[in-house]
């Protein structure tokens, strides 16, 4: 039987997040990266919102080539706090709906639907929409998604159509929907490959899958081999969860948003002992409690203590917790969401540091 896969990735994502913190910013090009100092700014441009994508500006553009694209973008520096959280949130929204469930990036996941659900094609289609409408209710941020019966394809799939995407190829129908792609959009090409592949006339997918197996592996080896495959529109591979553990959260929406401090402080000492049962099941401790709050207008803020020694003490994690939560409680607004969130997990003998930093772009 085949397998049914879907990949999910946020639609421009830390610009996203940040139209969502500045609603004001909405509908406007929006551009996360270096300063660009009126032109002469070092650095560059991490994302952008569609509206600055318009303007020709993509990731990885100098900050200054950006700015003369579009000098009347709103450009601003990353706030990485805060797209961890999203994405941690997101994260655990998509895990719910997969029986297998595998974090790619912080904006991207696989997960194995098959025993979720029938191949009709409208099943599909809700099961979709079921996802896109739960992200963007809670956290106001749209994606694309991608099925196939495996995970390259379905990755394949979800930049098709982007933003808001939903692209579907059939069991069967893997190697013509790569077919006609340009040979750079195949997971695993770069700059480098393109170049030699042009020089033997080979610019779309299609064509590059015609090229006999044996030539690809002599010219670049085993790499050869999984070019042959992936061009074919093969993948063997499974669904895995990435169990390199980095960080534990939970997170709660109010069914109402409250003012109630017990009850908010009730959610979070629910959470924090939630996340340490969790931290213990997997014999670690951590040196880092972080909270988060979000208000009835979504602006969200995050706010982390590090401890001087890893610890797995409830006592502590609770009254921290709290301690860190308490200034944005007399704030005038109503409370949303609030999470709490483990980080610089170490293992309990203490000797070996498993994860230092969490962020690694
Ligand atoms: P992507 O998913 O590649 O890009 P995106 O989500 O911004 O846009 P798209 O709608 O095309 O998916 O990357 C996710 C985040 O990673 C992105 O929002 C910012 C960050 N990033 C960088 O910091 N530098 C980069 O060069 C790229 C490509 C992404
Ligand atoms: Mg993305």
């Amino acid at each position: 039987m085949p397998r049914m896969i879907m990949h999910i990735d946020l639609d421009a994502f830390y610009a996203a997040v940040e139209q969502r913190e500045h609603p004001e910013w909405k509908g406007l090009p929006v551009v996360v990266g270096a300063d660009p100092k009126g032109g002469k700014g070092r650095g560059v441009v991490m994302t952008c919102s569609y509206e600055a994508r318009k303007f020709g500006i993509r990731s990885a553009m100098p900050i200054s080539r950006a700015y003369k694209l579009c000098p009347t973008a709103v450009f601003t520096p990353p706030n990485f706090p805060l797209y961890l959280a999203a994405s941690e949130a997101v994260m655990g929204i998509l895990r719910s709906y997969g029986s297998k469930f595998e974090q790619v990036s912080i904006d991207e996941a696989f997960i194995d639907v098959t025993a979720k659900i029938g191949c009709s094609k409208s099943e599909i289609e809700k099961f979709a929409a079921a996802i896109k409408n739960e992200i963007r209710e809670k956290e106001r941020l749209g994606c694309s998604i991608g099925v196939a019966s495996n995970k390259l394809v379905a990755k394949m799939a979800s930049d098709y159509k982007k933003p808001d995407g939903l692209t579907i190829v059939d069991f069967g129908k893997e190697k013509e929907f790569l077919s006609l792609l340009p040979v750079r959009k195949l997971i695993g090409v770069g700059e480098k490959t393109e170049a030699v592949l042009k020089e033997i006339g080979v610019d779309t997918i299609g064509e590059l899958a015609a090229v006999p197996e044996e030539s690809m592996q002599k010219q670049f080896g085993k790499y050869g081999i999984y070019l042959h495959e992936a061009a074919n529109g093969m993948d063997n591979s499974e669904v895995e969860e990435n169990y390199e553990m980095k960080s534990i959260s939970r997170n709660l929406t109010f069914e109402e948003d409250t003012k109630d401090e017990l009850l908010i402080f009730a959610a979070v000492d629910e959470m924090t002992e939630d996340a340490r049962s969790s931290l213990m099941q997997n014999s670690f401790c951590c040196r880092t409690i972080g909270v988060r709050i979000r208000f009835e207008d979504f602006e969200t803020h995050t706010k982390e203590k590090t401890l001087g020694e890893a610890t797995t003490d409830l006592g502590i994690m609770k009254k921290l917790a709290r301690q860190l939560l308490q200034p944005f409680l007399s704030d005038a607004r109503k409370v949303r969401q609030v999470g709490i969130r483990l980080t610089h997990l170490e293992t309990k003998d203490n000797k070996q540091r498993l994860v230092n930093e969490y962020i690694s772009k």
